[in-house]
């Protein structure tokens, strides 16, 4: 078989070519009664566009990319890169000679019953450039990786016959060049193949412009491919089963009467519903609108079918409002990924992605870096989710160069203007975005000018104009909207009195690793500010990818089930960079969401989830409990709560709560349910706020956010010495039968992402913290007290510690300080390291919980008694690093299954840490699968922790949580059980 002739032309390096013989975008969505031509293709990988096909068949998936499929004699592994493009060429060039080129073929049996049909192929997505050819004929060519390509093949195929279908894809072209997105380099058909029939007079396009006012404007686009028009064809709209042609007004420039009869162009139904239900992300009220085109007979030509939503955009000042109101913007930057299939996405994988960022408080997603699957729209619109639509592209290596290049002014302008064509209806997409990290330049403004005039209802928005100039009013951008930018410039900014426009983060707080610090600051920040709105989260997933580490392939679309909460089966891991053996790679940045590539949530998540609250506790007053409603169009009859009080000396009591009716923004105040006794110990009230009824994202009882104030302050509980000594050996080590290390000092953590990217780890490493060497310099006992004072002495200085062990009943006090010199000035930790005896494998403690918390993550994570087993306290971060923390801890109980153990009791909420690990652990393999967990506990609590910070990208944690230098002192006492 020859190849394609329209190689001949060399197409993947000529940005100026977009297309050949691709059909005009549409909203008019396809896919139902179309025939599915996915499956397994016949297939063959060349090494270069231009070498001959001719080799043996095997066989791929359709859709997949060849990169995750083991597939006979196709090499090609997935890369990964971020800004780097992975080969040497520059703009519009690719490699000559390694240019992997799948070609799939298969026949069709084109439905006899199609006869005097138009016959369309639809490719819904191929990367990144799809020659199609029918029986040996060219049919067309696409670009523009991330959304469909259609092809009319009425004259290439003959119904009742079969037909060979070819599809070649090249992988590396002018169009990789802005397709250089931070995510894995794949190839092959990501998205479904189908074959679809229309009359030969048909609906091409339809434009829906519903408004919070219920009027409603239908835009239809008719199109004659046959040539002669039958006279006497008309439309019809029927919205939720009402016909909306009868008392619609049509537009009478455009037609003489109800009838379309001989017009070849647009037609508009024009109507307003009265009492219309409003579309929001809190309440989602979606409307089914059935546009018609009818034969002269009345029979039904064409069909077009949308869910439809009634609300408004528009930006007024410096407010991005939503049917009029000031709404937040919750957001998570989401890519179209799986672990198993790579950017193939089935639409049970999207709806649960997007129900489990509604149960963690998310109300946007920016579709980072690419129209995602349009399944995702649809399910956007039906959750409630805002969208920042953003096009496919992305320059990054070569940013500058392109974006003024007129040799691709055509595809800035092709694809963000074919993204709006496919888009444009749905209600959840609120903002254009221009594309990713590409610089700025004519290109930009070209496309922006097309959405400008093409569809006024929606915001523009590019973070390469605005970040020029935030306050500028002429740019390509409606919004400011920043990646990374530091909290501080973001509000000194809003209380300049020089704020243009909205400020909405595009990119904040990176989720790499152990992460998310100062969440919390963030938002108390943007919501006590006006002109701050919120941001997106970067991003939603840990891209990792299933691989056998036997054979090193990705384990792909079989390996359904080989993983668990966040951990892959024994033999298989996560791969991150440089895990197919890729030499230029950008390692584990690719593991930076606040899922786990098995959507297993980070506890970062529930942090979000408080934040996100929408009723919190104001504060606690002598009437009661003030609650707020803090929804913008909600109120509160969704949800359910229940009183739980915490106390510390005691155990939880429950009562149930009746929330009041509050309007957003309202406040009220309820009686305290319980009597709490002036007298005793800490006592927390949480109000566990749960969905009251089904939700289309949560069944009835989904914990919407857990509330909590401090009712009662702790009391000093003084301990009664005993008459006894303290063991220890001739170094001054506590001897106790419960410990196989004693307590000695730590200053250091294995690095997190954000400590290795933002530079600590190295400044750790160069202090020699990670390997303090310890000199006893004096062991004095007196009175059955133990004082022991050592070094512990590293490259930058020694550092002088002590501690005071003193019998108490039941065990033993230790009072410690460690003294740090000012050149100490930025450590991971102060505090106390020791390691227990196997078989204490459950941890109950009062204070912060359940899930893993640090000094700048823990709003999310409530006061209270919790109770987790050791082997679950840790985090499976994708590359390990330090893990499983609890902040807030007062006192802890490590004990095995017939109730032996040890209890610790802190002078002060504390970070504590029970795991498997040493720290060295953890710095001595690069993924988890290589962890050898310890049979025993290794235990620190910190007088100080450093906070977490986002500094693998963007701003470090903020100084009131950095560990200062000076004398750091704290108490603990460790008893027998
Ligand atoms: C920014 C990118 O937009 C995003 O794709 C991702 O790479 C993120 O950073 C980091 O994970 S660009 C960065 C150079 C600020």
């Amino acid at each position: 078989m020859t190849s394609d002739p329209l190689l001949a032309l060399r197409p993947w390096e000529a940005p100026e070519v977009t297309s050949w013989g691709r059909l005009p975008m549409n909203a008019v969505d396809r896919r139902s009664g179309a025939l599915p031509l996915d499956g397994d293709w016949n297939f063959q990988l060349l090494p270069a566009p231009d070498a001959p096909v001719g080799g043996p068949w095997s066989t791929a998936y359709v859709p997949g990319v060849w990169t995750m499929q083991s597939i006979q004699g196709a090499d090609d592994l997935p890369q990964y890169t971020n800004i780097r493009m992975p080969y040497a060429e520059f703009p519009p060039l690719s490699p000559v000679y390694r240019n992997p080129t799948g070609v799939y073929e298969r026949t069709v049996d084109i439905p006899a019953e199609w006869t005097g049909r138009r016959i369309v192929l639809q490719v819904g997505a191929a990367e990144s450039v799809l020659l199609v050819q029918v029986d040996g004929r060219p049919v067309g060519l696409s670009k523009d990786s991330h959304l469909a390509a259609d092809f009319d093949l009425t004259p290439f195929v003959r119904p009742g016959e079969r037909a060979t279908v070819r599809l070649t894809v090249v992988k590396w072209s002018d169009a990789s060049h802005i397709e250089d997105q931070d995510q894995w380099w794949h190839g092959g058909i990501t998205r479904s193949v189908l074959l679809y029939a229309t009359d030969p007079l048909y609906l091409a396009d339809v434009t829906v412009r519903a408004a919070y006012s219920g009027e409603l404007r239908v835009d239809c686009r008719v199109r004659d491919a046959g040539g002669a028009l039958p006279a006497g064809w008309y439309v019809t709209g029927e919205l939720d089963g009402r016909l909306l042609a009868q008392d619609a007004e049509f537009d009478r420039a455009n037609v003489e009467d109800e009838r379309v009869s001989d017009f070849l162009g647009e037609v508009r139904l024009h109507t307003t519903v009265a009492d219309v239900r409003t579309w929001n992300a809190e309440t989602p009220e979606l409307y089914g609108l059935s546009v018609r085109l009818h034969r002269a007979d009345a029979t039904v030509a064409d069909t077009s079918y949308h869910r439809i939503g009634f609300r408004d955009v528009e930006i007024v000042g410096r407010n991005l409002l939503v049917n009029g109101e000031r709404v937040f913007i919750r957001g998570v930057n989401r890519h179209d990924f799986h672990p198993l299939t790579g950017r193939t996405v089935s639409y049970d994988d999207m709806r649960a992605d997007l129900v489990l960022l509604k149960r963690f408080g998310f109300n946007a997603i920016r579709t980072a870096h690419y129209p995602n699957d349009p399944g995702l729209y649809d399910l956007a619109d039906e959750l409630g989710f805002y969208v920042v639509d953003e096009a496919d592209i992305e320059a990054h290596d070569h940013a500058h160069e392109i974006a003024d290049d007129p040799r691709y002014l055509n595809a800035f302008v092709d694809r963000v203007s074919r993204m709006v064509l496919r888009d444009k209806n749905h209600p959840s997409v609120i903002i254009w975005s221009l594309g990713n990290e590409s610089d700025y330049g004519a290109n930009h403004d070209a496309a922006a000018g097309w959405v400008r005039r093409h569809d006024p209802t929606r915001p523009i928005q590019y973070e390469g104009a605005a970040k020029l100039d935030w306050a500028a009013t002429d740019d390509a951008s409606d919004i400011a909207c920043p990646m990374y930018a530091p909290l501080e410039d973001c509000v000194a900014h809003a209380l300049s009195g020089e704020q243009t426009r909205p400020l909405v983060q595009c990119e904040y707080s990176h989720a790499m690793g152990n992460s998310n610090g100062t969440l919390a600051d963030h938002w108390a920040a943007i919501e006590s500010t006006p002109g701050l709105q919120g941001g997106f989260i970067w991003e939603f997933w840990d891209h990792g990818i299933l691989q056998d580490v036997n054979d090193g392939r990705p384990v792909g679309r079989g390996g359904a089930g080989l993983y668990d909460n966040g951990v892959a089966a024994p033999g298989l891991r996560w791969a991150y960079g440089g895990d197919f053996g890729e030499t230029i790679h950008d390692g584990a940045f690719i593991a930076d969401g606040v899922v786990f590539p098995d959507r297993t949530p980070k506890p970062a998540m529930y942090e979000h989830r408080e934040i996100a609250a929408p009723v919190r506790i104001e504060c606690f007053r002598h009437e009661g409990i003030v609650l707020g409603n803090h929804q913008h169009f909600r109120g509160l009859d969704w949800l359910a709560g229940e009183w739980e009080l915490s106390l510390a000396d005691g155990d939880t009591l429950t009562a149930p709560a009746r929330l009041p009716d509050l309007r957003p923004g309202e406040t009220a105040v309820v009686p305290l349910p319980f009597e709490v006794p002036r007298e005793g110990g800490e006592a927390w009230l949480t109000l566990r706020v749960t969905t009251s009824r089904d939700e289309a994202w949560a069944p009835r009882g989904t914990v919407v956010c857990l509330p909590q104030v401090r009712l009662r302050e702790a009391a000093p509980v003084p301990a009664s010495p005993e008459n006894r000594s303290v063991e220890v050996d001739a170094d001054g080590l506590l001897v106790h039968p419960l410990l196989t290390a004693a307590p000695t000092l730590s200053l250091w953590r294995a690095p997190t992402d954000n400590d290795e990217l933002g530079g600590m780890a190295l400044r750790w490493r160069t202090w020699g913290l990670d390997s303090l060497v310890r000199k006893t310099v004096s062991v004095r006992e007196d009175d059955g007290r133990v004082t022991v004072v050592a070094e512990y002495a590293g490259t930058l200085g020694v550092v002088r510690h002590r501690q005071v062990l003193t019998p108490v009943e039941g065990g033993v006090r230790i009072d410690e300080e460690a003294e740090l010199s000012a050149e100490f000035d930025d450590v991971a930790r102060v505090g106390s390291v020791f390691e227990t005896v196997a078989g204490l494998d459950l941890l109950e403690w009062f204070g912060q919980g359940p899930w893993e918390s640090y000094p700048d993550r823990s709003a999310g994570a409530p006061v209270g008694h919790h109770s987790v087993p050791v082997d679950e306290l840790f985090t499976p971060y994708l590359r390990p690093q330090e893990s499983g923390g609890r902040h807030g801890v007062r006192r802890f109980t490590l004990s095995a299954p017939d109730a032996t153990g040890l209890t610790v009791a802190l002078d002060e909420p504390r970070q504590v840490s029970v795991t498997r690990y040493r720290a060295e652990d953890l710095t001595s393999v690069t993924h988890h699968d290589r962890l050898e967990p310890r049979a025993g506990c290794v235990v620190h609590l910190d007088a100080a922790h450093r906070g977490l910070g986002t500094a693998s990208c963007g701003p470090d944690t903020f100084p009131s949580y950095l560990v200062a230098p000076g004398v750091h002192r704290w108490s603990w006492t460790l008893r027998t059980l």
